[in-house]
């Protein structure tokens, strides 16, 4: 009997489909055929592996309607956030199929009349991804168009709970004719998937989306092969709002960032701070506005915020409620849940929480769920300090209509994504990724592609 992922709807437990696990004989020959292509691939004119990249981009918005439908049905993303997260996943198709064209190389004067210095820049050769739950399609895209516009060859394996949507982005990409072994999905689990491709020589780069832990556990695991690695790890956004900010605007934008994907977003907004002089009116217009969403199953199109996507997820977010409340947060809307363990079903209602403090493990563990932790500041020092004051350094959030006050929070936040009046800075031309423990590298803008590509430089003599 062959082993299979039994790929379940988080909205209701029912059963989407059955998706087989490949034999650890199957991604050993994938990975060979992977570097066997790349003698090809990586050869091809960079315009043909432009054109093709584009064609991949146009048929998938072409198929957008039921790509989001599986997005959707696996991950319990609201359907509109699938369309959108769709839309997402092409723009960084779109942008890499236009930097195919411009991996430049230098010249150098050297010390030297009869010599000569040529840098030309070359793709590292077959590059394995594992990617997350929460973004299916734009996980992967963001690591793949780099990958090929640069001349790698590209295998996937996604998570467990989604792998739908990266097997239709994979068949739409052969079918516009990119090679077969150019672009592959391998099916299995983490830790196993994990190790094959960390121990395989074939494997020139590991690009992960995911937690923290999985995350320094690959990058050890890849120094027996001395791979390239790029991390895009947990995150633990601090939201801050100073004084004078315009606090409508700031509600707006704190729904906007914290409840995408009922919270589940590494650079969401985890940890709002607030000025004590406008927290009680903050507090109150935020749980207003809190109260309307409308929490359900992510194909009927009113509904806002899914359900989170396991168990696992739902104990965690759960516990960190439960710790906030005894150590004093009062809750001022949501700590409620529509929950069967046994269907296999996680709804957890928007949930905002006041008089928290940094001793509790929502100020210091990554949440991923639908709530908002409330603390407040003095002065925007102390707010910095407490911002700065995990491990996590991705994404950080302010609000404030004070130059002075703008410029002395970008320039002292430790975190790569900083949001000034601006709740969601994702966009394909940006160098995404985070500082400190929230990962290595960066993916989109023209920083995207540079770790898919090897410098090697000509020393010509006697000239
Ligand atoms: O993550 P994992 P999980 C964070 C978030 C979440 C927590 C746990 O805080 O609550 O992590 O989520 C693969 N070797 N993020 O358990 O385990 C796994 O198969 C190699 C933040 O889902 O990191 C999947 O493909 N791979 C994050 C991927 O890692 C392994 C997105 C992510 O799973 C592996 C997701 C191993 N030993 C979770 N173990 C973000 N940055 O957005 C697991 N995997």
């Amino acid at each position: 009997m062959t082993e299979a992922l039994q790929v379940k709807n988080p909205a209701t437990g029912e059963l989407v489909e059955e998706v087989r696990i490949n034999t650890e004989e199957e991604i050993l020959e994938a990975l060979k055929k992977g570097n066997a292509a790349f003698k090809k691939w990586s050869k091809m004119n960079a315009h043909e592996r432009s054109r093709l990249l584009k064609k991949w981009a146009d048929r998938i918005q072409k198929e957008k309607e039921e790509i989001a439908k599986i997005m959707t049905l696996e991950s319990g993303k609201p359907i509109n956030e699938s369309l959108g997260e769709v839309d997402y996943a092409t723009s960084y198709i779109d942008w890499y199929a236009e930097e195919a064209k411009r991996i430049y190389g230098r010249t150098i004067p050297a010390n030297s009349e009869s010599k000569r210095i040529v840098v030309t820049r070359q793709p590292v050769g077959l590059v394995a991804a594992i990617t997350p739950w929460n973004f299916p399609a734009a996980m992967m895209t963001r690591k793949a168009a780099p990958a090929l516009a640069a001349g790698c060859t590209f295998i996937v394996k996604p998570a467990e709970e989604t792998p739908l949507t990266t097997i239709k982005l994979i068949e739409l990409a052969h079918e516009v004719g990119i090679p077969e072994d150019a672009i592959q999905c391998v099916i299995g689990y983490g830790s196993e998937v994990g190790k094959i491709f960390t121990e395989s020589e074939y494997v020139r780069k590991i690009t992960f989306t995911g937690s923290t832990p999985v995350g320094k556990h690959l990058i050890k695991n890849s120094a027996d092969t001395v791979k390239h690695v790029s991390m895009e790890l947990g995150g633990h956004a601090p939201l801050i709002i100073a004084e004078d900010a315009d606090i409508d605007f700031v509600v707006t934008q704190t729904i906007a960032s914290k409840f995408r994907n009922a919270g589940q977003t590494c650079i969401c907004a985890n940890r709002v701070l607030v000025h004590e002089n406008i927290a009680d009116e903050f507090s109150s217009k935020l749980t207003k506005e809190v109260l309307k969403l409308k929490v359900g199953n992510g194909l009927e199109k009113r509904t806002q915020v899914g359900p989170v996507i396991n168990v696992k997820g739902f104990d965690k977010v759960m516990s960190q409620i439960h710790d906030a409340k005894e150590k004093g947060a009062e809750v001022l809307c949501g700590n409620q849940f529509d929950a069967d363990r046994e269907a296999g079903y996680f709804f957890i209602h928007p949930t905002v929480l006041k008089n928290v403090s940094e001793n509790m493990k929502i100020m210091q563990e990554e949440t991923f769920g639908p709530v908002v932790p409330i603390t407040t500041f003095k002065d925007i020092k102390e707010a910095v300090q407490i911002a700065n004051g995990t491990p996590y350094g991705l994404a950080a959030y302010f609000f404030t209509n004070d130059y002075r006050t703008g410029t002395f929070l970008h320039e002292n936040l430790d975190f790569g994504i900083v949001g000034w009046n601006d709740g969601a800075p994702s966009t394909a031309q940006a160098p995404f990724g985070g500082m400190k423990e929230s990962g290595l590298g960066r993916e989109g803008g023209i920083e995207g592609i540079e770790p898919y590509l090897e410098t090697k430089y000509l020393s010509v003599g006697g000239i």
